[in-house]
């Protein structure tokens, strides 16, 4: 499917810096050495229901990955998926009574519409996964001939035994495997399971089900992991550098994914490092679909709330962070922004070659927004106690908060 336009990125002066990002796998920071062509892997949404703002987070920390990569002058090979058919997607067009095509479609429009306002880069290849399906299907084809699959009254489920390296991007202990696989989308307590973490690959046809030809698998429809597999093989390959998404995700969605492809392909890791955001909360709960308790990013944007004050809002936290959406956390930002704006809005300033480094710097460390806010705080204030000379530093600012942080002054 298509994904939605690029907003401009400016290029700056100098050098931009190798990203040190912190890996779920190993515990500790990486600093990536993607070649000419970085590429990343980002998990999409489940379009069952708007944009919140935990979503927009986590893809907020992701398009500062690609911003970095692009200021070192790379290219960047981005994909995200959408998971356009599932449990929790049939369960709400039932609900509502209303097709789950159209739902998915009106959701995913609406967050291309969300993505395009915070000015996220979009992914070079953005795919559905009813239009991954036949891709799909041989992978769960070779997984079954080769022993880690194993069929169940029809459903075909992958045994984690068949791959050495199940457990590295985790890191969990069984018990909690278990509880985290019951609670993400798992079903550990069927019955007649080689292993009770096995995930389903291949889900035959259920009755008033949508459900397409899986060849020798017969009808079903494809289950979640294999679905991101499915599409970051077939658009990136192995070893790519990032597979990202919150860290709801890390157990068991890309524990099971990164063993698929290890199983397949014979190769580890899959990825080089796997990126976790942390989780936004609104009322002292994690914000959800499920649970309801959710601030909608377009609905922000209709109460005619600029998005670069969104934007500037989810800057304020550290992406491995959990945090709470509140009143004073959109004040804030409002606040900043409309103090930067006018201190570019000036004919000069203080000079800002230090700052287009400091903001590099700080994101370079894995991805520290907040000390990159502060750096431009830092000139802001310089600029409103005793401006400067500097003719060229407004706008050098403003194309250094656009190229880097995402947001247009
Ligand atoms: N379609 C799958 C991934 S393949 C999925 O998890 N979809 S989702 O719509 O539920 O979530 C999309 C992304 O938003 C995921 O990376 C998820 O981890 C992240 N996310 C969901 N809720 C929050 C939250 N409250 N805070 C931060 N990120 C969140
Ligand atoms: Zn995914």
């Amino acid at each position: 499917m298509y994904a939605w336009p690029a907003s401009e990125v400016p290029a700056l002066p100098g050098q931009g810096r190798d990203l040190r990002i912190h890996d779920t796998a190993t515990g500790g920071l990486v600093t990536l050495d993607p070649g000419p062509v970085a590429r990343i892997y980002v998990c999409g949404i489940t379009p069952y229901d708007a944009t919140h703002l935990g979503h927009a987070a986590t893809y907020n920390a992701f398009d500062l990955v690609q911003r970095v990569w692009l200021d070192t002058k790379r290219q960047v090979h981005y994909v995200q998926n959408v998971t356009d058919v599932d449990d929790p997607l049939l369960e709400r067009a039932e609900r509502d009574n209303i097709d789950w095509v159209a739902l998915a479609e009106k959701e995913t429009a609406l967050f291309r519409e969300d993505m395009t306002a915070l000015r996220m880069l979009p992914p070079r290849h953005y795919i559905g996964a009813v239009e991954a399906i036949p891709g799909i299907v041989p992978l769960v084809e070779r997984l079954r001939d080769a022993g880690a699959a194993y069929e169940l009254d029809g459903d075909i489920y992958f045994s984690v035994e068949s791959d050495p390296n199940f457990g590295k991007v985790s890191n969990l202990d069984a018990a909690a495997m278990r509880l985290l696989s019951a609670e993400r989308g798992g079903d550990p307590e069927r019955a007649g399971k080689k292993n009770p973490l096995d995930p389903m690959l291949w889900m035959a046809a259920r009755p008033g089900e949508p459900s397409w030809d899986g060849g020798s698998l017969g009808r079903g429809r494809p289950g979640w992991h294999i679905e991101c597999v499915a599409i970051a093989l077939d658009h990136l390959g192995m070893g790519f550098d990032v597979q990202g998404g919150g860290s709801d995700l890390a157990f068991p969605h890309h524990e099971m994914g990164a063993s698929h492809a290890q199983v397949l392909t014979g190769e580890f890791p899959m990825a080089k490092a796997y990126v976790h955001a942390g989780m936004v909360a609104l009322h002292g709960e994690k914000m959800s679909k499920s649970k309801g308790n959710l601030v909608f990013v377009s609905q922000l944007r209709h109460e005619g709330l600029d998005p670069a004050a969104i934007r500037l809002a989810l800057l304020a936290h550290h992406y491995r962070a959990d945090w709470e959406w509140t009143d004073q956390v959109l004040q804030d930002a409002l606040a900043r922004l409309d103090r930067w704006r006018a201190a570019v809005s000036r004919p000069d300033g203080p000079s800002a070659e230090a700052l287009v480094e400091e903001i590099r710097e700080a994101l370079a460390n894995d991805l520290d927004a907040p000390a990159a806010l502060a750096a431009v705080d830092r000139w802001t204030a310089a600029q409103e106690e005793s401006g400067g000379t500097d003719t060229g530093a407004p706008g050098v600012v403003s194309r250094a908060v656009d190229a880097l942080l995402g947001v247009a002054l």
